[in-house]
């Protein structure tokens, strides 16, 4: 039995890719099951219901087990003892990240927008039949990791997919799909500002040090007008709590792709000469891994 896991802080992609390796598996005649390491966020579960899915089980340990890696392969967000586990297989669209392997292992990594976009294209080169509900699954995490194709992360090869899975999955008005994905998405009604932080946080070694950013995506930067001060001070803790060198989480308007910062911690003064108005504003800045945090490490070297 193989365990099919995505990243902590599961995105829906993360959720979807697991769910969907895990089918691509079984269509090799492989005994697979997907697994989540965290909460599913709301964007995910309406992707669920609008699919008819059921979420994968949580585990967060996997030692002793065979497994593979989706949508990532940074140890830092892999399940804390991965090292006792496995590796057999990873399919990723982010850089190359730093787990070994004992054994030759199955890499699927291509620079395109999505993990799905790739498992879509890994179901086309074996010839294994797709079915609607995965379909549905499988364009939606697109749809979500590109932001409907906004995202500079976006390629040819993503579009090209959720074209065809759109008629697979019988989406006539693929308009409207995306645009209850995003309100879906969007929808942070009720959260405190320690859940926003948490909702899509990721950690990254950097100099020796820990640093962690989060993203928050939004309708309108109106949405978190009165939570700024809550944000910044939840931040401050995590840096005490967890000896982080930097803490940061990104607002981001995904209308006008225009990105708030906030950010605390020791290295929190490398930035301060960017700010207008005691404010940190990333124009044209949609995606964390091909803008946000490649400018912050520049700016934090
Ligand atoms: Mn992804």
């Amino acid at each position: 039995m193989i365990l099919v896991v995505g990243h902590k802080n599961p995105d829906s992609d993360s959720i979807c890719s697991a769910i969907v390796a895990t089918e691509l598996l079984t269509a090799r005649g492989v005994e697979a099951m997907p697994i989540r390491q965290g909460e599913i966020n709301r964007e995910t579960q309406h992707i669920l219901d609008v699919a008819g899915a059921v979420s994968p089980e949580l585990r967060t340990s996997v030692a002793g087990e065979q497994i593979w890696l989706v949508d990532y392969s940074d140890l830092a967000q892999a399940p804390d003892d991965v090292a006792d586990a496995e590796i057999l297989g990873i399919v990723d669209h982010h850089r190359l990240g730093d787990v070994m392997t004992v054994n030759p292992m199955e890499a699927w990594i291509w620079p395109v927008g999505c993990t799905n976009t790739v498992l879509f294209n890994m179901f086309k080169i074996e010839g294994h039949e797709i079915k609607p509900q995965i379909a549905k699954l499988m364009m939606s995490a697109i749809l979500s990791d590109t932001v409907g194709f906004a995202s500079p992360t976006c390629t040819q090869k993503d579009k090209d997919a959720v074209a065809e899975l759109a008629q697979i999955a019988d989406v006539q008005d693929v308009d409207t799909f995306i645009k209850e994905l995003l309100i879906a998405k969007t929808d942070i009604d009720g959260l405190s500002a320690a859940e926003l932080v948490e909702k899509d946080l990721k950690g990254y070694p950097f100099n020796g040090r820990d640093v962690v950013v989060g993203q928050v995506e939004l309708a309108t930067l109106e949405q978190v007008d009165g939570m700024i001060e809550a944000l910044e001070a939840d931040l401050e803790r995590r840096c005490t709590e967890e000896s982080l060198a930097f803490a940061a989480v990104m607002l981001t308007d995904i209308t006008t792709a225009q990105t708030r910062l906030l950010y605390k911690g020791e290295w929190a003064e490398k930035l301060v000469k960017h700010e207008v108005d005691g404010m940190l504003m990333m124009e044209n800045t949609l995606s964390r891994k091909k803008q946000g945090w490649p400018w912050l490490q520049n700016e934090l070297v």
